[in-house]
């Protein structure tokens, strides 16, 4: 039997599935569910994280990659190492977590999902409400500011060229994330404010929650009143904020959470 610890419990499974049902048993299709994603939900899908062991940061010379400026003073270091991580996304599988998620929304529950994670996992397992905070890998746009080039996706892997040129004004083009430094997009921002402000039940899955403004989310949603639960394989520092922290591997524990604790009463 796993242990489910927080804080303010240690206990079995079924024991803490049993608070919760108490905590929180006016769960409908009208609650308002919103789940906050990191790497450590595609980390069973066989994607590297950015932090802990074997995390991609673990490299100093990998994490200045996803700056503005370290991108920008060696385009073809940067674009091997995002054909390479590309290649890796191409090839992992949804994982039983990001099913669930997709199944909870498919089941017609109320469901939006804010993830940092660039891996378009979440949509390939079928989920359609999905707010790409740091944006994909799977789209390009122009290094140049001024060029009037919108951003495209592109699928091609491994890349035929590297670095890929832009058509419309020959400058190299640039994977459509966020890097650090960088700011959010404002309609990214603007909408997850706004589900969070309104969410009833917020999950926060495999996450360090130590890069912001994401990390800010699971902080809004428990000041605006929400239930908070935590998904990670140890305590982060936005477990204060949470009202259960669920340790363990997220492929396991979310269904196992989902399916007893919230969709119990569906066949
Ligand atoms: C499991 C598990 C299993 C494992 N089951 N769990 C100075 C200037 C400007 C900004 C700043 C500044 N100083 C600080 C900042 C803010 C900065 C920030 O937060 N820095 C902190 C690190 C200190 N933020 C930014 O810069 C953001 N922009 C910004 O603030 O703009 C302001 C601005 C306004 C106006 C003008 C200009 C600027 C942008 C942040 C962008 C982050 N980008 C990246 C790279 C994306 C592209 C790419 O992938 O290459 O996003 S960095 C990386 O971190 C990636 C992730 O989305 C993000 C979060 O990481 P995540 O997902 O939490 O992963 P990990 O690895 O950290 O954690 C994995 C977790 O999973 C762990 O907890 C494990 O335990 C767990 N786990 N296996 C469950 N099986």
């Amino acid at each position: 039997m796993s242990v489910w610890g927080t804080e303010s419990w240690e206990g079995e499974e079924e024991e803490m599935l049993e608070k919760f049902r108490i905590d929180r048993n006016h769960i409908t299709k009208d609650t308002v569910i919103t789940v906050l994603s990191g790497a450590g939900i595609s980390a069973e899908s066989g994607i590297p994280t950015f932090r802990g062991s074997g995390g991609l940061w673990g490299d100093e010379s990998l994490a200045r990659i996803a700056t503005p400026y370290g991108f920008a003073e060696d385009p073809e270091r940067g674009w091997r190492f995002y054909d390479d991580r590309r290649k890796n996304m191409a090839s992992a599988k949804p994982n039983p977590a990001h099913l669930i998620l997709a199944e909870l929304e498919e089941m017609g529950y109320d469901i939006v999902i804010i993830t940092q994670n660039v891996d378009r996992l979440h949509q390939r397992a079928g989920s359609k409400k999905v707010i790409e905070l740091h944006g994909t890998v799977w789209e390009f746009r122009c290094m140049n500011s001024r060029c009037e080039l919108k951003p495209f996706e592109n699928y091609e892997v491994p890349l035929s060229a590297i670095p890929p040129i832009c058509e419309k004004c020959g400058n190299y083009l640039r994977p459509n994330v966020v890097f650090f430094e960088e700011p959010l997009e404002l309609v990214d921002i603007q909408a997850a404010d706004s589900r969070t402000k309104k969410t009833d039940l917020f999950l926060v899955v495999g996450t360090s929650g130590i890069v912001y403004p994401a990390a800010a989310y699971a902080q809004i949603a428990k000041f605006n009143g929400a239930y908070v639960v935590e998904f990670n394989i140890e305590k982060t520092p936005l477990s204060p904020f949470c009202d259960l922290s669920v340790l363990g591997p997220c492929g396991e524990m979310l269904p196992s959470f989902i399916r007893e604790a919230i969709c119990a009463g569906e066949k």
